[in-house]
């Protein structure tokens, strides 16, 4: 069984029963004009990731494992977005608004599209969340239980909201959780880096975390 040199110990895996989730690297965090930008985030700092991320589809699609990508984004009447959320930063252009990539956060909108180099393939799943955390009001987890899926590798944006969101509610649920350390990435470079130390802290709290390179290393 392929095992990752991970922190903050050894992680095998069967790629029959793990599944890539590739969290939300669609247009409005990467893209200047989308909704990272209107929060007033330097969205270029996402970019340099997107290279290591098509690396782990390609591997994940070679050996048999589940891809998965996430897509935050709500419905043209924002139905399933809470007044809260749409409030939140009192935003001059925010969820639902006409931005320079078509309406904020909103799902068919070209800011809802993924990059154009991690555009999900035949086999692959697409998910849309209205959440923060893939779990919340999606078909997530009988999703995964219907792919017998256990474990996951992690990656996406942001770090520290929608990937750490994720990969909680996954370990609450039961799934080993891998973060792949250089396929996320945060506006905030140390809270990426936090996040890393956060969930190997306490033996494994949350999970594992390892390079791209441990992992393709683990197939070796
Ligand atoms: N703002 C921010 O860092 N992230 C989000 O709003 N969504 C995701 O992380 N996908």
């Amino acid at each position: 069984m392929p095992t990752v040199h991970a922190r903050p110990y050894d992680f095998p895996f069967d790629p029959a029963h793990t599944a890539v989730v590739m969290i939300d690297m669609q247009r409005d965090f990467l893209e200047p004009g989308g909704f990272g930008a209107m929060l007033g985030n330097d969205v270029s700092l996402l970019r340099p990731i997107v290279p290591a991320c098509a690396r782990l589809l390609a591997l994940a699609r070679a050996k048999g494992m589940a891809v998965i990508h996430t897509q935050e984004a709500h419905d043209a009447q924002l139905a399933d977005c809470p007044p809260s959320k749409r409030a939140r930063g009192a935003l001059s252009c925010g969820i639902g608004d006409p931005g320079p990539l078509g309406r904020v956060l909103v799902a068919g909108e070209p800011g809802a599209g993924f990059v154009p180099e991690l555009l999900p393939q035949p086999g692959d799943i697409v998910l849309r969340k209205p959440g923060k955390g893939a779990f919340h009001a999606t078909a997530l987890d009988a999703i995964l239980h219907a792919q017998g899926i256990t474990h996951l590798l992690i990656g996406g944006v942001t770090t520290e909201v929608c990937v750490q969101s994720t990969m909680r509610e996954a370990n609450d649920r039961g799934y080993e959780c891998l973060l792949v350390t250089d396929c996320a990435a945060s506006y905030f470079p140390q809270f990426h880096a936090a996040v890393v130390e956060m969930v190997v802290a306490q033996g494994g709290i949350v999970g594992w975390a390892a390079s791209l390179a441990e992992i393709e290393s683990a197939f070796a």
